[in-house]
C-alpha cells in the first residue's frame, strides 16, 4: 500500500468513528494522522524499515500498529469490523457537505441510499425532502453542495485557474464598485491544483456587486445568489464563489475563507484555549461576548499573540507554531530573484532567439539569464551537437558585449542518459556558465536503477543542478520512480542544486519536496524552462511553489548576483571532484 492509500483507510475510519458518535478526541487523532501522511515526502514503507514512523507528526503507538498492519497484509482488521456495523456506502454520504453523522444515517437507513449517485436522485425526486424533519431546504443545501463537488473533483492546474481568476476580477472591478477584491481559498494558498476559486471583496453596496458577477461574460450558470454572496460557474467547469462585506470585517473575512480548513481548525482550537470564538465575522471573546471586527488579517493573527502568517503555509502543519514563537520565515519573493536558469531559445525548441529572449529577460528587472538549449540526442527537439554549442556560445560572446542591461551565461540541458552518462562529454561540460542536466527518456525504469542514474549526474563535477527532478506532468504523467530521499542527501552533501521547474503543468520539485529537500540542506533554483518570451513570467508559480516549501531567498541560487552565482558554482564543482 501507497501512502495516499493508508490515508485513505483512516480518513474513512475518521468518518466511521464520527457515525459512531465517538468522542471528537479520538476522530481528531485519525484526521491528524490523514493530513501528516499526505504530507509526508518519503514513503511509508521506508520509514517503517528505518523505524521511524513515530516520528510522522500525529502518529502514536496504536496509529503506528495499524500502519504496519496494513503495509505487511494490505488490510486492517480493526477497519473491516468498523466497516461491518454500518450500511455499506454511509461513508461516501458524509463527504457531501451540509451531511452529518446524523442525516447519513437516516439517507442510508430509511431511504436505501448507497452513493452519491442514488443521493442526487433521491433529492430530485422528492424523497429526501420527505424525510421527517428534514425538509425542502436542506434538501436543496445537500444538492447545492452535491453538485458543486462534481465540478471540483476535476481540480484545475493553478496555471489555468490563477489567470482564470485574474480575468474575472478584472472584468468585475470594471464593471461595479468593488473594493480590496482578492482570491481567497485554495489559489491564494497557492496549491498546484485548484477545487474553486473563492473571491473576496467589499463594497458600500454589495448587492449591486452581486449582481454585476453573476453577469459577467464568463458566467455560464449562476448556482446561488443573495445579497452578499453568490457561486457560478464559469465555462471549463469552474465554480467561483464571491463574498462581499463591510471595510471593516475584510480582514476576518479574508481569514476564514483562505483556510485551509486544517489551518482554521488549530487556530480555533487555540482561540478556545485564550476563551475567544473565531469566526467569518471576528473574534468574540466568550466572558463578555463582545465581538471584534478586523479590517487587517495581521490584527486578526495578532489578537491571537500570533504574527501574521502568510498564506501559502497555512496547511496546519508547524506554522501556528512558528508564528507564536515569532519566529516565521521571510519566504522569497519575486523580486528577490535576480535571473532565470532554464530558458530554451531558437536554436533548439524554443520559439524567440536569444536576443529576444535577453531584452524580455531584461524587461523584468533581471541580471542575467542562463540560455540552456536541449543537447543532441534530444532529436525531437532539436537538440544542439557540439559544433552548434560551440556555435551558440559565440553568439552568446557577441551578444554579451553588445547589451548592457542584462548577462546571457552561456548553458546546455543536458539529456542524462539511461545509465547516468551524460550527453557531453566532461570538457565540453567544463567550459559552460551553467550546466542543468535532466532525465527526458527511458521515463519507467526501476527505483533503484533510476535512483542510481539520478546520483551518477549528482556526482558529475560538472553539473550544477538537475532540472525538473520527477519528470511529472500534473494531471497527465506520474513521477518517475525516484527514491528522493537518497538524491536529497546526496545534494547536500555535493552542494548539487535541485530545480523547481516553474511550468504550470511540472511544477517538479513540488511543495513537500521543496519543503524536504530545503530542510536537509539542499540548495534550490528556479527555472521557467521558457520556450518563448512569454514563458518567462511563470517565474510566479515557481516562487509560489517554492514558498509553500518554505523557501527564503537565501535558500534559492536565482537571488545571487552573477558574479557570486557562477563563483558558488565553481566552488561545488571543486567539492565533488
Ligand atoms: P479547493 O477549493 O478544494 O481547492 O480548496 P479550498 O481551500 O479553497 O476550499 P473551499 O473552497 O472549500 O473553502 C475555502 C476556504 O473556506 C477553506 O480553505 C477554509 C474555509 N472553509 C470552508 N469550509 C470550512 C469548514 O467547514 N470549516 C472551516 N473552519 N473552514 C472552512
Ligand atoms: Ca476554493
Ligand atoms: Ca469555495
Amino acid at each position: 500500500m501507497n501512502n495516499s492509500e493508508v490515508a485513505r483507510v483512516f480518513q474513512d475510519i475518521a468518518d466511521l468513528l464520527e457515525l459512531k458518535g465517538e468522542t471528537l478526541f479520538k476522530i481528531r487523532a485519525y484526521q491528524k494522522a490523514v493530513r501528516s501522511i499526505e504530507q509526508l515526502p518519503v514513503g511509508l514503507e521506508q520509514l517503517r524499515q528505518e523505524g521511524k514512523l513515530r516520528q510522522i507528526p500525529g502518529i502514536g503507538e496504536a496509529i503506528e500498529k495499524k500502519i504496519v498492519e496494513l503495509l505487511a497484509t494490505g488490510r486492517l482488521k480493526y477497519y473491516e469490523d468498523l466497516r461491518s456495523e454500518f450500511p455499506a456506502g454511509i461513508v461516501s454520504l458524509l463527504q457531501v457537505p451540509g451531511v452529518g453523522p446524523k442525516t447519513a444515517m437516516r439517507l442510508s437507513t430509511e431511504l436505501g441510499i448507497g452513493s452519491l449517485e442514488e443521493l442526487e436522485a433521491a433529492i430530485v425526486d422528492g424523497r429526501v425532502e420527505g424525510l421527517y424533519r428534514l425538509g425542502e431546504k436542506t434538501a436543496e443545501n445537500i444538492l447545492h453542495h452535491l453538485r458543486s463537488m462534481r465540478t471540483k473533483e476535476q481540480r484545475l492546474p493553478i496555471g489555468t485557474a490563477l489567470p482564470l481568476a485574474e480575468e474575472i476580477m478584472i472584468a468585475l472591478q470594471e464593471r461595479s464598485q468593488i473594493r480590496h477584491l482578492t482570491p481567497a481559498g485554495s489559489l491564494r494558498r497557492f496549491r498546484e491544483t485548484i477545487g474553486d476559486i473563492d473571491l473576496m471583496g467589499t463594497a458600500d453596496d454589495a448587492e449591486t456587486v452581486i449582481e454585476a458577477f453573476t453577469k459577467l461574460a464568463q458566467v455560464r450558470e449562476v448556482l446561488a445568489k443573495g445579497s452578499t454572496k453568490a457561486s457560478v460557474v464559469t465555462h471549463r467547469d469552474l465554480q467561483v464563489d464571491l463574498r462581499v462585506v463591510e471595510h471593516d470585517a475584510f480582514g476576518s473575512l479574508l481569514q476564514y475563507f483562505t483556510g485551509s480548513k486544517q489551518h482554521n481548525i488549530t487556530l480555533r482550537e487555540r482561540g478556545q484555549r485564550q476563551g475567544l470564538k473565531l469566526s467569518e465575522y471576528g473574534i468574540t471573546t466568550l466572558q463578555n461576548g463582545r465581538l471584534e471586527t478586523y479590517a487587517t488579517e495581521e490584527g486578526f493573527y495578532n489578537r491571537l499573540g500570533l504574527q501574521l502568517i502568510p498564506p501559502e503555509l497555512r496547511e496546519g502543519q508547524h506554522e501556528i507554531e512558528r508564528a507564536a514563537e515569532h519566529s516565521m520565515p521571510q519566504l522569497v519573493e519575486l523580486s528577490d530573484l535576480k535571473g532565470d536558469l532554464h530558458v530554451h531559445t531558437d536554436w533548439s525548441d524554443g520559439h524567440d532567439s536569444i536576443e529576444a529572449m535577453a531584452m524580455a529577460a531584461s524587461n523584468l528587472g533581471y541580471q542575467y539569464l542562463a540560455v540552456t538549449d536541449h543537447s543532441r540526442s534530444l532529436g525531437i527537439a532539436h537538440g544542439l551537437n557540439e559544433e552548434r554549442l560551440r556555435a551558440q556560445m559565440s553568439e552568446i560572446r557577441r551578444l554579451n558585449e553588445r547589451l548592457n542591461n542584462i548577462q546571457i551565461l552561456s548553458g546546455i540541458e543536458v539529456d542524462i542518459r539511461a545509465d547516468g552518462s551524460l550527453d557531453f562529454p566532461d570538457e565540453l561540460l567544463g567550459e559552460l556558465d551553467v550546466v542543468i542536466a535532466a532525465i527526458h527518456s527511458s521515463l519507467s525504469q526501476r527505483q533503484d536503477r533510476m535512483t542510481q542514474r539520478v546520483l551518477r549526474a549528482i556526482e558529475n563535477p560538472n553539473v550544477d543542478i538537475i532540472a525538473h527532478p520527477t519528470c511529472r506532468l500534473l494531471g497527465q504523467r506520474e513521477p518517475i520512480a525516484l527514491d528522493l530521499e537518497i538524491i536529497f542527501r546526496a545534494a547536500a552533501q555535493t552542494g548539487m542544486a535541485l530545480e523547481i521547474n516553474c511550468m504550470p503543468d511540472r511544477l517538479d520539485l513540488r511543495d513537500i519536496h521543496i519543503f524536504r529537500a530545503r530542510d536537509l540542506g539542499v540548495r534550490l533554483a528556479l527555472g521557467t524552462d521558457a520556450h518563448s518570451t512569454e514563458h518567462l513570467k511563470y517565474m510566479r508559480f515557481g516562487v509560489g511553489i517554492a514558498r509553500r516549501g518554505w523557501c527564503e531567498a537565501k535558500h534559492l541560487l536565482n537571488s545571487m548576483p552573477a558574479e557570486e552565482l557562477l563563483a558558488s558554482l565553481g566552488q561545488q564543482e571543486n567539492k565533488r571532484i
